[in-house]
């Protein structure tokens, strides 16, 4: 048994596994220093959230850094290091002909909970429960120590396999806190019932949330429009396949016929908004 095959034994059984050491200390703090500078320059130029209603929605409890690809080249690393990439995509392949499918990123975002911030509400993020495969894997980076204090993810082990959501702010005895030292990183089952934990604390908990999904599902955002060429030019062949580079939709049949691409196909230009300002 490799250390890849015990990592899906245990996302398969339990919704997720929790690896220490991927990432040294120093290391770690500098990459929280880089998402503080980045959200106090970006976060300004946020577009108003128009999403109604939930809980979930409002963000002013959290800080968030969303497309980290576009934003400094070190993100660039946490698309497809090993064993936490290996260890995602045979997850993501069950199931697939030849457990062969690509599998894509879907999201990564920097997320800090605000000191008094309060708990999320449980959900699940692959938004069908249960299901006979999984869609999509959650990782979670801990840049800071994650502790019952500070607001370490809540995780109700199995509920990957419940056909139900979650209830709504209620209480469910059999969750647990995921804590763990800077470095650690946790992969959940999109479909586990889980939320980030009140921060009782006077500190941030920043980590890097990367989600992945099959080839067939939509990203959070449009990466083929939103990776600038000079970023673009530094990803390896794997990791523009991951980006989705090669599978995006061709635009009518005269151009493609199939869903994916055997070559990658370059990203639009794209400037962030603090482009070529001072
Ligand atoms: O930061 C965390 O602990 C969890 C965040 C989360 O589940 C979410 O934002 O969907
Ligand atoms: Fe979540």
């Amino acid at each position: 048994m490799t250390e890849i095959d015990d990592a899906v034994i245990a996302l398969n059984r339990d919704g997720y596994v929790l690896l220490d050491d991927m990432l040294p200390r120093a290391r770690c703090s500098e990459l929280v220093d880089m998402l503080e500078d980045t959200h106090t320059l970006m976060s300004p130029y946020y577009a108003a959230n128009a999403a109604a209603g939930h809980r979930l929605n409002f963000h002013e409890d959290e800080k968030i850094v969303y497309n980290l690809h576009n934003k400094n080249l070190a993100f660039l690393d946490f698309i497809d290091p090993e064993p936490v990439f290996g260890i995602v995509e045979r997850f993501l392949q069950q199931g697939s002909y030849k457990q062969d499918d690509p599998v894509v990123l879907r999201q990564n975002t920097g997320r800090t909970p605000m000191p008094g911030g309060p708990a999320q509400q449980l959900h699940i993020d692959s938004r069908l429960p249960g299901g006979a495969f999984p869609l999509m894997a959650v990782v979670t980076w801990m840049l800071e120590d994650f502790t019952d204090e500070n607001g370490a993810t809540r995780i109700v082990p199995g509920t990957q396999r419940r056909a139900e959501f979650p209830p709504d702010d209620t209480a469910v005895p059999e969750e647990i806190s995921i804590t763990g030292p800077r470095g650690s990183v946790l992969i959940m089952d999109g479909a586990v019932w889980h939320g980030g934990g009140a921060n009782r604390s006077v500190n941030t908990r920043w980590c890097v949330l990367s989600t992945y999904v099959r080839w067939f599902l939509k990203t959070a955002f449009d990466f083929s429009q939103n990776m600038p060429a000079d970023f673009y030019a530094q990803l390896t062949a794997r990791q523009k396949q991951i980006m989705g580079f090669t599978t995006q939709p061709p635009l009518d049949e005269f151009t493609r016929i199939s869903a994916r691409s055997k070559e990658p196909e370059p990203p639009a230009p794209y400037a962030l908004p603090t482009d070529g300002k001072s």
